[in-house]
């Protein structure tokens, strides 16, 4: 595991000994017009400051904060401290997404040379896709132990979980949706990379899609939908913004929004399709 990595998988307990006490809302909210709870404060801080120490980064940024920061290094660091970050009032499961880019941010997926993300689940785990491999480690005191190696989706899929309202999904999405409530279970928990690790797990797929109030959708290109497209596509999944992988849309902005739609290719390609525009034409 490269030492970027490493170093947020040996923040995870601290990062989540930290939560119990962090449930409260801060008086903030993050570039994206979102409340920020007192524990992404928490995990942002403490994230920038371990990874801006390495030799290794050139740069950091995060969902949670407006600016890059600058530093001297080779790697870009883009994060999401806490992804899923609503459901610690209710208990449910979060995490960290991290993606390392060879390219200053903001950068197109295809710049990434590794990618991870830390699951606070009934246990601490952290899937990373780095060389071409996904593999899930256990994280007990921060020191990963491999769980599985060559992390694949199941060639026959099982779950789906789609964000946003249905009245508010555009009608194109709306038809692609009943029909996969046809073959799929509905597992949809509020964390992305919660419900992409039950994708990864069970094979289907997750979105967070275009809706008629957000036609960008509601996640971000740089800190979530790159690096999550990055280990799906790593697993044999793939990835679409709509029309193309999200590795290849081009950024404008750091905190850009994106459709994001990942999971097993035969449902992507489907996805494609339904909104009018296949990315093998
Ligand atoms: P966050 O990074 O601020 O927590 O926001 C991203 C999260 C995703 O993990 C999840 O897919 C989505 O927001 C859930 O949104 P909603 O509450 O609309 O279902
Ligand atoms: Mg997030």
């Amino acid at each position: 595991m490269n030492e970027i990595l490493e170093t947020v998988a040996a923040a995870a307990p601290e990062i989540r000994a930290g939560l119990p006490d962090r449930r409260r809302y801060a008086d903030a909210e993050n570039p994206s017009g979102e409340r920020q709870l007192a524990a992404d404060e928490y995990a942002d801080k403490l994230l920038g400051d371990r990874l801006t120490a390495l030799g290794s980064v050139a740069s950091y940024a995060s969902e949670e904060r407006t600016d890059v920061i600058e530093s001297e290094g080779r790697y870009h660091v883009a994060v999401d401290p806490l992804d899923g970050s609503s459901n610690l009032r209710s208990n449910n499961a979060m995490g960290t997404i991290v993606g390392v880019y060879d390219e200053p941010l903001p950068a197109p997926g295809r710049s990434l040379v590794a990618s991870g993300f830390v699951l606070f689940g009934p246990i601490t785990t952290m899937v990373a896709a780095e060389a071409g491999t996904v593999t899930e480690y256990v994280l007990e005191d921060g020191n990963p132990t491999i769980a599985t190696e060559s992390v694949t989706l199941p060639a026959e899929p099982t779950v789906y979980g789609f964000g946003g309202r249905v009245p508010d999904w555009p009608a194109a999405f709306a038809d692609y949706a009943e029909s996969i409530e046809q073959e799929l279970k509905l597992r949809y928990g509020g964390a992305m990379i919660a419900d992409v690790s039950q994708v990864l797990t069970y094979g289907g797929i997750f979105a967070y899609p275009a809706l008629k109030s957000a036609p960008d959708g509601k996640l971000r290109l740089q800190f979530e939908g790159n690096p999550i497209a990055h280990i799906v596509e790593t697993a044999g999944g793939a990835s679409s913004d709509g029309a193309r992988s999200l590795r290849e849309v081009e950024p404008s902005d750091l905190h850009e929004r994106v459709p994001v739609h990942v999971g097993n290719e035969s449902l992507v390609d489907r996805l494609e399709a339904a909104l009018g525009e296949s990315r093998h034409a």
